[in-house]
């Protein structure tokens, strides 16, 4: 693993993706799709909370960050760090802010951290990434903005304890606030993709066609018209199978981004099981005429978003092209 996280706020309903939240929805995205919205209020900071798989003492947060709020009026905290069982309002062990004057900076409860020069205007998008080691006294955190060097590595001291929440805040206290967050990538320090990966932008794409296999048996109509909802509508339609082996595939939308390097894929398979018993569920990736199967993922009884993040191509082995991901289909194979 490298990439551990990534999040476009494109298609689905922030909870069904594990984002937990006071007050937000969706708007326009900084590059095309939707960002997450929400506003400050005069009495409290709105939130909205998600983890990393797993807690980490090293990592690197990278996200895009827009407000209305006026460059000079006041900001504060824009994303707290925490431990995984951290409350609302217990004391984060880390957080990025944004200064009065529109600089960026992170602070920790154990002291430390710093800001860079004014680069936050208002109702602009700006791209941040922090690296974060938490190490007690010996720790350090580190930033770039917009895909450049910004802040050098400087002692932040983010307590002892592996960090997995991060909690999205409009610290304003301003009801006409709105603040916008989009393209969130989380990195570990393990495999290629590690530390700082640069400006990036997530992209959704959804089912537009009929794919190579349809033994999922559909609500009604072709297969994929049953999923490709966004954000997913539940029993109102699906696909559904007993038959282990059974796959599905779709022919996919293509990306609207002409250019780029890719850095992973991220499935999303949202699924749940409707009868006692053990039932699994992986992503498929059809290149070439040849399915590649993805980690067998486990149901529950209600839905969930069941995700699995490549940054290699399966049927290449090595990193995806924008073409590939166009030709692709992706489905689901029933492993249990
Ligand atoms: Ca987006
Ligand atoms: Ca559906
Ligand atoms: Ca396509």
């Amino acid at each position: 693993m490298a990439i551990v996280m990534m999040e476009g706020f494109d298609h689905s309903s922030k909870e069904a993706k594990g984002w937990s939240l006071d007050g937000d929805t969706l708007a326009t995205g900084r590059v095309n799709g939707k960002c997450l919205r929400f506003t400050g209020t005069s009495a409290d900071a709105k939130y909205c909370r998600g983890f990393l798989p797993t807690a980490l003492t090293e990592f690197t947060l990278g996200f895009a960050f827009k407000s209305d709020r006026g460059v000079g009026s006041g900001y504060g905290s824009v994303i707290q760090l925490k431990t995984v069982s951290a409350g609302k309002y217990d004391t984060p062990a880390g957080y990025i802010y944004i200064t009065n004057a529109g600089a960026v900076g992170v602070g920790a409860s154990g002291g430390g951290g710093g800001a860079g020069a004014p680069v936050v205007t208002t109702s602009s998008w700006v791209y941040i990434e922090v690296h974060v080691k938490v190490a007690g006294s010996s720790g350090t955190v580190s930033i770039r903005v917009n895909g450049g060097p910004y802040l050098a590595t400087v002692p932040c001291n983010f307590g002892s304890s592996a960090l997995q929440m991060i909690e999205l805040w409009n610290d304003t206290h301003d009801s006409g606030a709105y603040a916008y967050y989009d393209d969130i990538y989380a990195t570990d320090i393990t495999g290629t993709l590690n530390g700082f990966l640069g400006d990036c932008h997530v992209e959704t794409i959804l089912p537009d066609g009929v794919g190579a296999s349809s033994m999922f048996i559909p609500l009604s109509g072709a297969n994929w018209t049953n999923v490709d909802e966004k954000p997913p509508d539940d029993d109102t339609s699906y696909v559904s199978s007993t038959t282990v082996n059974d796959i599905d595939t779709y022919s996919m939308a293509n990306l609207t981004l002409a250019g780029g390097v890719v850095l992973g894929v991220k499935t999303n398979l949202y699924a749940k099981k409707d009868d006692a018993g053990f039932r699994q569920l992986a992503a498929v990736y059809r290149q070439g005429g040849s399915n590649f199967v993805g980690t067998a993922l486990t149901l529950s009884a209600s839905y969930a978003m069941q995700s699995e993040i490549r940054e290699l191509n399966p049927a290449t082995g090595v990193p995806w092209t924008l073409a590939e991901i166009n030709a692709n289909e992706f489905g689901a194979k029933l492993i249990a």
